[in-house]
């Protein structure tokens, strides 16, 4: 199969991606989603909350729930805070909440691969979720983000995501994983020098997208207008949760591309090269 990237805008290829989903996940509409057993993940406990922008709310009875972001929704691995406050905006701890994400093309719908739920304290929760394709205009609601508190209120969220400037979730087919969607959590603009570089790899089991360990996530940055490379980079190795870092050296500012190749005990297994934009600084 030739590499697809979900989400182009044109009428044919939003058909083309209503037909591979709905031949990959082999269900028309079902909204069932699996969510992943995952550690506790501290790293960004300290979120600005009053930093963030807020995509949609809606006021209970005596509650109120607002789902922010940085700064918008795309076609990518992103992160997205809940905050739950009373009326008069203190936080309401002590909660529970449950959440996935779906997306409802208007004649079907299929789900995502997300994280669970991380409890940022102050009534402030984080949720995960890879938007394999963005929004299409004209076909059904797009991405919601339903949600459960207290296992008796269900909410819905309509998520405005579109398409991602740079391509940061790729699908490429595996040997042993059928199509596996690779995530690329840099941003579109780096600065120069040796940096950390993060992945997520997610699979396609029926309606559920588990995360995929025990690859190795070979990169090789490029620039294309150049024609070099740079030395001391480092494979992207898992960290469990199907989330992998590695190591990306930009030796100067220009734009460059990322190679990525997916690798099991020594062998190439991703079935094509993917190539993700980088504009360095
Ligand atoms: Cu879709």
């Amino acid at each position: 199969m030739k590499p697809f990237y979900f989400g182009k805008s044109s009428m044919l290829l939003s058909i083309m991606a209503m037909a591979l989903i709905y031949s990959l996940t082999g269900c028309g509409n079902s909204t069932h989603n699996q969510q992943q057993e995952g550690a506790v993940d501290t790293a960004d406990a300290l979120v600005d909350i009053t930093a963030l922008t807020k995509i949609a709310d809606t006021t209970l009875t005596d509650k109120k729930i607002s789902v922010l972001v940085q700064d918008s929704l795309t076609s990518k691995n992103e992160t997205i805070y809940i905050q739950i406050t009373d009326l008069e905006g203190n936080p309401v701890t002590n909660t529970n909440l449950d959440y996935n994400v779906i997306m409802d093309m208007g004649m079907m719908s299929h789900g995502g691969p997300y994280y669970p739920l991380v409890d940022l304290g102050d009534g402030i929760y984080k949720a995960e979720a890879v938007f394999i394709m963005a929004n299409m205009k004209d076909m059904g609601k797009g991405w919601i983000l339903n949600a459960v508190l207290n296992k008796t209120d269900s909410l819905s969220f309509l998520l405005p995501v579109s398409e991602a400037k740079f391509a940061r979730t790729i699908p490429v087919g595996t040997k042993e994983d059928g199509r596996v969607f690779v995530s690329l959590l840099l941003p579109n603009e780096v600065k120069t020098g040796s940096q950390t570089i993060d992945f997520t790899l997610h699979k396609m089991d029926q309606e559920a997208f588990p995360p995929l360990d025990n690859y190795t996530v070979e990169i090789e940055p490029f620039m294309p207008d150049m024609g070099h490379g740079s030395p001391d980079n480092k494979a992207a190795v898992s960290k469990g949760n199907g989330r992998y870092s590695g190591t990306v050296n930009f030796t100067m500012k220009g734009p460059w591309t990322i190679k990525v190749n997916l690798f099991k005990k020594g062998e190439k297994v991703s079935q094509e090269e993917l190539v993700f934009p980088v504009e360095v600084k």
